[in-house]
C-alpha cells in the first residue's frame, strides 16, 4: 500500500483535490438539505465513484502522459462545477443536457452572465495553478507510475467494486419509511449521486425520452386521459362564455413575483397601477411559478397549451414539433387572429418554430421594432417604446385578436437608465435586490401605457386582459439581503411562498364581479380558465390545469422541481410546512400532496416525451 502510495503520489494528490473541491463546492453552492448523518456520508463519498474510475484509468497512461491527463481532467471537472455553481446563482438548478443545445441563446446573455461571475471564483482554479506547478516545475517530487491492466489487475478490479458499491449507497433511501419518491428534484438527485453520476443519469433520460415516441401506445393516451377525468373539476358555469368574442390581451410581465406587488419603497408603492388595476379585476395572489429551465418560453408553453414544460430543457427548443391542442388554434377557428410582440430576435427560444404550431398567425419580433442605443436597455428595446412601436399594429388589426405582449425590461440584471427610475433602488447588500423594484416599477408604467393606449384607440372597451409575471425575479442566491428588505428569515417554506407570480385577469363591464381570489393554483390554470372565459369547448383540449373561477376548485399548484403548495400543506425538498403558519410539519402529512404532484408532472411528461396527443380522443372527455 505505502509503495502504491508512493508510486502513484501525483494521481492521488489530482485526485484527493478534485474529490475535496467537488463535496466542498457541491455542499456550497447547491443548498443541499442534509438531514441524517448517513445522508451526510453518502453525500461526501458518492463523488468518489466516478473521480477513482476517471483517475485510475490514467495509470494506464505512459507516465510522461499521464501528469497531463490528470491535469487535463481536473481542469475539465473544475470547469463542470464552476459552471453549475454559476448556473445555480440565478437558476437554482443544475445544467442538463438539453440546456446545452439552448447555447445558441447564448449571445444574448451575456448582459446576465457578467453579472453572475465574482472576481473571487479564481478560488476555483487554485488548486490547477498548483498542479500545474508540480507537474512543470517539479515532476520528480510527484511520481507517476504506469500500472499495466495485465499486472494490476486486483487494484482496477478493486476500483471498479468500489464504485459500484459507492453508487449502490447513493440508492439507499434515508430518513422516514414514508417519503415520497424524489424524481423531480435535482437538488435530491445531487446528493445521492453526487455531481458527476448525475450527468450519467442525465444521458440515460437523453436516450431513453428520446426514445419514447416509437414505442408510445394509445393505451397511454387513454391512461392520461382517465386521470385527466378523475381529477376534472368543472368550470364556473356563470362565467362561461362572459368575455366571448372580445379581444385577448396577454402580458408576460418579466420576472414580476407577487411579493413586488406589495412591497413600498420610501413610502412608493413599487406597482401603482397594477395595485390600481387589481382593484377592478379577479386578481389571483397565490399563483406559483411552474416554468422550468425554459423560463419565459415555459410559461408560454402552459398559458397555451396548459401541459407543464419539462424539467429538462426549454420544451421549445426539446420538442418543437410534437402535437398539442393549444388555445391560440382554438381562437382561430372562432375567427380570431393571433399575434405575439416581443423585441428580441425571432429564433430565441425557437419561437419562429413554435408560433405557427401553437396557431399563432403573426410574430412581430426583434426585426419589427426600432432600437437604438437611446431607447434600449439590458436586454434590448425598452417597455415602454415597445409598448408604442406595437400599438400601431394593433391598431390595424382585425379583431377579435388574441394578442400576446412579452415585455423585456425588467430581466435580471435589472438594468434601468436614470430617467427610467420612478422610485428608488432598495438599500440592501446585494444591488439586485435594489434594482429589482424600480425595474419592475418602470414595467408597471409601461403597463399602465398599454391600458392608455387601448382606451385611446377604443379598444379598451372589448378587449380582455390576462397579465401574469412569468416566473420569479430575485434567485435563491440573494435571499440573505431579500429578506433583510422583507424584514424575515427566508427559510424553505417561504422560498416556496417568494414563487408566487401575479395573475390579473380584467375584463372591462365585470368590474362590479372583482374580487381578490386567494384559490392556489398556478401558469397551468390560466388557460382553463380562458377556455371557459371565452365560450370554448374544453373537450377539444388535454389541460392539466382547472378553472380559477370553478366553484369546487382544489387548491393545488405543483413547481417544477416537484414542490407542492395545496391550501394545507407546502412540500418542498424533503420538508413538509403547515400552508398557514408555516410550522414545519412530519414528512408524512406532505405525502399525499407530493404524490399528486409527481402524478401531474409525470403525466405531463408522457404526453411530450411520446408525443401522445397523437392518440387524443375527443369522445373520451
Ligand atoms: C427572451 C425573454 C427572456 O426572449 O423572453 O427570457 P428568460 O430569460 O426570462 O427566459
Ligand atoms: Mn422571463
Amino acid at each position: 500500500m505505502r509503495e502504491f502510495i508512493y508510486r502513484h503520489r501525483f494521481m492521488l494528490l489530482c485526485l484527493s483535490l478534485m474529490w475535496l473541491k467537488t463535496v466542498v463546492v457541491s455542499f456550497l453552492t447547491f443548498n443541499l438539505v442534509i438531514t441524517h448523518w448517513l445522508e451526510a456520508v453518502i453525500f461526501i463519498v458518492n463523488p468518489l465513484a466516478f473521480l477513482l474510475v476517471i483517475f485510475s484509468l490514467g495509470m494506464l497512461l505512459k507516465p510522461s502522459w499521464q501528469r497531463p491527463y490528470y491535469f487535463i481532467m481536473s481542469l475539465v471537472l473544475t470547469s463542470i462545477l464552476y459552471a453549475n455553481a454559476v448556473y445555480f446563482r440565478e437558476f437554482a438548478d443544475i445544467i442538463t443536457l438539453p440546456m446545452l443545445v439552448m447555447s445558441g441563446n447564448v449571445g444574448d446573455l451575456s448582459t446576465s452572465i457578467f453579472e453572475l461571475i465574482q472576481w473571487w471564483d479564481i478560488i476555483f482554479f487554485l488548486d490547477l495553478v498548483f498542479i500545474g506547478y508540480t507537474m512543470v516545475k517539479k515532476p520528480s517530487a510527484l511520481p507517476a507510475t504506469r500500472a499495466g491492466l495485465r499486472d494490476s489487475k486486483g487494484k482496477y478490479l478493486a476500483v471498479l467494486v468500489l464504485s459500484a458499491l459507492i453508487i449502490l449507497l447513493g440508492r439507499v433511501e434515508v430518513g422516514e419509511a414514508e417519503t415520497p419518491a424524489h424524481s423531480f428534484d435535482r437538488q435530491h438527485l445531487i446528493k445521492s449521486l453526487g455531481i458527476y453520476n448525475f450527468y450519467f443519469y442525465d444521458v440515460y433520460l437523453h436516450f431513453t425520452t428520446g426514445a419514447q415516441p416509437a414505442f408510445a401506445e394509445r393505451e397511454d393516451m387513454d391512461n392520461i386521459q382517465e386521470h385527466l377525468q378523475e381529477t376534472h373539476v368543472d368550470p364556473n358555469a356563470d362565467f362561461f362564455a362572459k368575455a366571448e368574442d372580445m379581444n385577448v390581451v396577454v402580458v408576460s410581465l418579466e420576472s414580476v413575483e407577487t411579493m413586488a406587488l406589495e412591497q413600498t419603497i420610501n413610502g412608493q408603492e413599487v406597482t401603482p397601477f397594477l395595485n390600481e388595476l387589481i382593484e377592478d379585476s379577479f386578481y389571483f395572489n397565490n399563483m406559483y411559478d411552474q416554468a422550468g429551465q425554459g423560463k419565459t418560453s415555459d410559461t408560454e408553453f402552459m398559458v397555451n397549451n396548459s401541459l407543464y414544460p419539462l424539467g429538462r430543457g426549454a420544451v421549445f427548443h426539446t420538442h418543437p414539433e410534437i402535437e398539442m391542442t393549444p388555445l391560440p388554434r382554438a381562437l382561430s377557428e372562432e375567427g380570431y387572429y393571433n399575434v405575439v410582440f416581443h423585441a428580441n430576435s425571432e429564433t430565441f427560444y425557437n419561437r419562429n418554430e413554435v408560433y405557427p404550431r401553437l396557431g399563432y398567425d403573426y410574430y412581430f419580433g426583434l426585426d419589427y421594432f426600432d432600437v437604438t442605443d437611446e431607447n434600449s436597455v439590458g436586454w434590448g428595446l425598452k417597455d415602454m417604446p415597445f409598448i408604442e412601436q406595437s400599438m400601431p399594429h394593433i391598431e390595424d388589426m382585425e379583431q377579435p385578436f388574441y394578442a400576446t405582449f412579452l415585455t423585456l425590461t425588467n430581466h435580471f440584471p435589472y438594468e434601468l437608465d436614470p430617467e427610467d427610475y420612478f422610485i428608488d433602488p432598495a438599500e440592501t447588500e446585494s444591488d439586485i435586490v435594489n434594482r429589482y423594484f424600480p425595474a419592475v416599477r418602470y414595467t408597471d408604467e409601461a403597463v399602465r401605457l398599454l391600458f392608455n393606449r387601448f382606451e385611446e384607440a377604443g379598444l379598451y372597451e372589448n378587449t380582455m386582459f390576462i397579465l401574469y409575471g412569468d416566473h420569479y425575479g430575485i434567485a435563491e442566491s440573494h435571499y440573505e439581503e431579500l429578506g433583510s428588505f422583507l424584514d424575515k428569515e427566508i427559510d424553505p417554506y417561504e422560498t416556496v411562498k417568494l414563487d408566487r407570480v401575479p395573475l390579473i385577469i380584467h375584463i372591462p363591464g365585470m368590474e362590479e364581479e372583482a374580487e381578490t381570489i386567494e384559490t392556489v393554483g398556478g401558469h397551468i390554470d390560466i388557460m382553463p380558465t380562458l377556455v371557459n372565459l371565452l365560450g370554448l369547448s374544453q373537450d377539444k383540449h388535454i389541460m392539466f390545469g382547472s378553472d380559477l373561477l370553478a366553484e369546487e376548485r382544489e387548491d393545488f399548484a405543483v413547481l417544477r422541481n416537484g414542490s407542492v403548495v395545496t391550501d394545507e400543506v407546502v412540500y418542498t425538498g424533503e420538508l413538509c410546512y403547515d400552508a398557514e403558519s408555516g410550522e414545519e410539519l412530519e414528512l408524512g402529512e406532505c405525502v399525499e400532496a407530493a404524490e399528486r404532484g409527481e402524478d401531474e408532472l409525470y403525466y405531463s411528461d408522457q404526453i411530450i416525451y411520446g408525443d401522445l396527443m397523437r392518440f387524443f380522443n375527443e369522445e373520451e372527455m
